[in-house]
């Protein structure tokens, strides 16, 4: 009887934990606040855009999350519409964050930690749910949401005699434009965002002169709005940040004047409007900064710069980064198609390569305009939101999110872009070394599956929060830096003591299992978690709590093999922290390894060969060791490999945005191009939106990053030890180039292919290391001298 209650009271609280996880998505802001006076649709023949590497569409968004065209530099962004009678351009600034520092830390947690362990070795799962949720998460366990910074609205006067009308996003110049025509004048609106000047920049022109005529007002919940001097607007508020917007005119011809919060320009020529933004946030214990003096920074150092000025400037920086890679997947007459059709024809099944090229370019555009040096990390959703209550508080989530949205930094040629990954990461580290003590007496850092800019390293949401694992599986992404770029400085100075110190974590949170487990004797994680996914037990309860799920175990190969390559780098006598390497040889010797099922010939997801509550489980944890990770090769474990084929299979072919995208990636490790392009049709036919940001649903950045990844995945490949050309290409596309990928070892990679097969790749040593190259049966190895080139036909 008393079983039967318990049995009941858990299924309750697993069914709870789920239906969070669902509503979590569900309770975030809807749409709903989109441009409230929409323009009718303008269907009429624009011609389309020159540069076939355009996202163009015949009339205005009304729909933020699908519609809306984003912007960035990195720090700011902002979401377009293109409307005629009514412009809405709402933007976002980094660090407007709701919340304020917090000490996450829950000082309980401690205590509990031997009984949670005792219970699951003994499977007792669910009192061991029951104790953790009450005793081992953060205090508090929720976080506080990113937000919009504000809207700007235009007002136009209003007319319904509009013809030619395009809205457009140049990914060659990450500049959006609007054009159409009214009484046979036409008029033009670009919109970018400046990297080198932090402002947004709105260019209005006209072909006739003194036809322009607006007003512009500043919108926001809570925030007050008014006019200032220069006719100037201003947008201020607080959260626990106060954040501030200023609007600066350039007006030529016309009048202009500001009262009361609202710009009112008439007759002009050509108008330059510049948005600033900027909160008090200096870091994640302190928010005592001057945001009105900020924007007032940013506004002085523009001074008087003409828009042509702001232009070449904002180009010319966004090319140097955007120019490094060119892909050409084959060519289409799809091209003259607006890409919203464009998209629904692919949706119906239409085989388009010149879009796929498209959606690998936007990704790459996409992480120049979101994840600049010196500032935040690209969040879940980049940095667009136009929400007060973000889907996921729009935050960074450490158990595949986070770390996806940078995989396609390196071998895309953005290794600039991935710099705010590691100042965020390192920044979390004090506040994880004091969660490693806290909450489970160790030494090191830990991080659990997610963060804001506030220090959040403890166990959030539900007891799924408690996976200590999020600061060893960010770290792996220093040592990859390396492996990409060969620098010795950030090696020693940065990649070997962050790895370390996340190793430090887990070698004192490691466990010996004890006898009567299938893992006794072994080092194994506990508690544990295979991210997000329930399993059912022999005795038909259901649980997410365990100890030593398979992809902790990877993670944890990942990091202490890394260690030792780097220990290796740093200096190849093996003499170097000595101590240290010792202790990590014996804790791999003595980890628990990876299982196959006997039942199903699949890698084990848990170290017990539970039953699946979900088979087709988002997620794809367990396969970790194959990609990311490096650690499953065709090479090296056959076995593993084979075995790894199959869970993924069995995972079927559906998922939410990112996990298809990490599916795309995990097949191209397969060598399965076909496969990987199935996927990818799926990714852009089901699960992109008509301006091609990924949806989970709700829109969420990660897949756009994942997808992006995945195609250059497909095409060169570099895990292994040797440059793999070609690894996964799909018969989808039988001829096409890549210009500008790089492979580990330092090596830029150009790579042209006709009729499927390999044509010609050039590879150019950016380091001096020899290369080993391979394409289908054919390896060749080659020494090269730093900046070098070698010339290859794959024979
Ligand atoms: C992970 C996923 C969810 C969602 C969330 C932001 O935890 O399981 O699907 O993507 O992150």
């Amino acid at each position: 009887m008393r079983a039967r209650t318990y049995t009941a009271l858990f299924t309750l609280v697993i069914v709870g934990l789920l239906a969070a996880e669902i509503s979590f998505a569900a309770r975030h802001d809807v749409d709903e606040s989109n441009n409230p006076k929409a323009d009718q649709a303008y269907i009429d023949e624009a011609a389309a855009p020159e540069e076939p590497l355009t996202l163009w569409y015949r009339k205005p968004a009304t729909k933020w999350e699908t519609e809306a065209l984003p912007i960035g530099n990195g720090r700011l962004a902002a979401m377009v519409f293109g409307g005629v009678n009514n412009e809405r351009i709402q933007f976002n600034e980094e660090t407007v964050w709701d919340g304020v520092p917090t000490d996450y830390n829950n000082p309980e947690a401690l205590a509990a930690l031997p009984e949670v362990r005792r219970l699951l070795f003994e499977g007792k799962n669910d009192e061991a749910t029951r104790i953790a949720g009450r005793s081992m998460m953060g205090n508090p366990k929720k976080i506080k949401s990113y937000q919009t910074l504000g809207d700007l609205f235009l007002d136009f006067p209003d007319t319904d005699k509009v013809s030619g009308y395009r809205r457009d996003l140049d990914l060659t110049t990450a500049i959006n434009r609007t054009h159409y025509s009214v009484d046979g004048v036409e008029y033009t609106r670009e919109v970018f965002v400046s990297a080198p000047d932090q402002a947004i920049v709105i260019h209005l022109t006209a072909s006739e002169p003194g036809k322009i005529n607006f007003t512009a007002r500043f919108s926001r919940d809570n925030a007050s709005i008014k006019s200032a001097s220069d006719n100037r607007l201003v947008l201020q508020g607080k959260l626990g940040v106060h954040y501030e917007a200023q609007l600066r005119p350039v007006v030529d011809g016309g009048s202009v004047r500001s009262t009361d919060g609202v710009l009112k320009v008439s007759d002009a020529d050509k108008v330059t409007l510049v948005v600033v933004g900027a909160t008090s946030y200096n870091n994640a214990t302190d928010i005592s900064g001057d945001a009105s003096a900020r924007c007032e920074k940013y506004l002085q150092s523009i001074g008087k710069k003409s828009y042509d000025d702001l232009r070449v400037t904002h180009v010319t920086d966004y090319q140097n980064l955007f120019n490094r890679v060119k892909l050409d997947l084959g060519t289409t007459d799809a091209v003259n198609k607006p890409t919203d059709e464009r998209l629904r024809e692919i949706k119906k099944g239409k085989h388009d390569p010149q879009f796929e090229t498209l959606y690998f370019q936007f990704g790459r555009y996409l992480l120049i305009s979101s994840s600049r040096p010196g500032h935040l990390p690209a969040n879940l959703q980049g940095k667009w939101a136009q929400q007060y209550n973000a889907a996921w508080n729009s935050d960074y989530h450490f158990n595949i999110n986070f770390q996806m949205n940078y995989w396609p930094a390196q071998v895309c040629n953005l290794s600039d872009c991935h710099q705010p990954f590691f100042d965020y990461v390192e920044s979390l580290v004090p506040f994880g070394e004091k969660t490693a003590k806290v909450h489970y007496g160790a030494n090191g850092w830990t991080l659990h599956h997610l963060s804001d800019i506030f220090g959040m390293t403890a166990p959030a949401d539900g007891v799924h929060g408690i996976w200590p694992m999020g600061a060893a599986w960010a770290s792996r992404d220093f040592m990859e830096h390396y492996r990409f770029n060969g620098d010795k400085e950030f090696l020693t100075r940065r990649a070997y003591p962050m790895m370390k110190e996340s190793a430090q974590f887990l070698l004192d949170f490691l466990v010996e299992a004890p006898e009567g487990t299938p893992a006794a004797g072994r080092l194994v994680t506990n508690p544990s978690h295979s991210p997000e996914n329930s399993f059912i037990k022999a005795d038909g309860t259901q649980s997410v709590f365990t100890y030593a799920s398979t992809m902790d175990l990877e993670i944890v190969h990942d990091l202490f093999t890394s260690l030792l390559e780097a220990n290796d780098e740093i200096d190849p006598t093996g003499n170097f922290d000595r101590e240290f390497r010792g202790e990590l040889e014996t804790a791999l010797a003595k980890l628990q390894p990876l299982q196959i099922s006997s039942k199903t010939g699949r890698l084990q997801e848990w170290v017990e060969d539970y039953r699946e509550a979900d088979p087709n489980h988002r997620h794809t944890s367990h396969l970790f060791g194959l990609h990311p990770g490096k650690q499953i090769t065709k090479n090296a474990t056959p076995e593993l490999y084979e075995a790894a084929k199959k869970s993924l299979e069995a995972r079927g072919d559906g998922g939410k945005g990112w996990s298809m995208a990490w599916k795309v990636n995990m097949w191209a490790r397969f060598h399965d191009g076909d496969r990987a392009h199935k996927l990818l049709g799926n990714l852009l036919g089901k699960m992109t939106l008509t301006n091609l940001f990924d949806t989970h649903p709700p829109f969420q950045i990660d897949g756009n990053f994942g997808g992006t990844a995945a195609i250059a995945e497909m095409l060169l490949q570099s895990h292994d030890g040797e440059v793999h050309l070609l690894p996964a290409l799909p018969t989808a596309w039988p001829s096409g180039s890549v210009k500008g990928l790089r492979a580990r070892g330092g090596f830029e990679v150009d790579i042209a292919w006709e009729d499927g097969k390999l044509t010609q790749a050039t590879i150019r040593s950016l380091l001096g290391n020899p290369l080993k190259l391979h394409y289908e049966t054919t390896t060749h190895t080659e020494k090269l001298d730093q900046g070098d080139s070698f010339t290859w036909d794959g024979k």
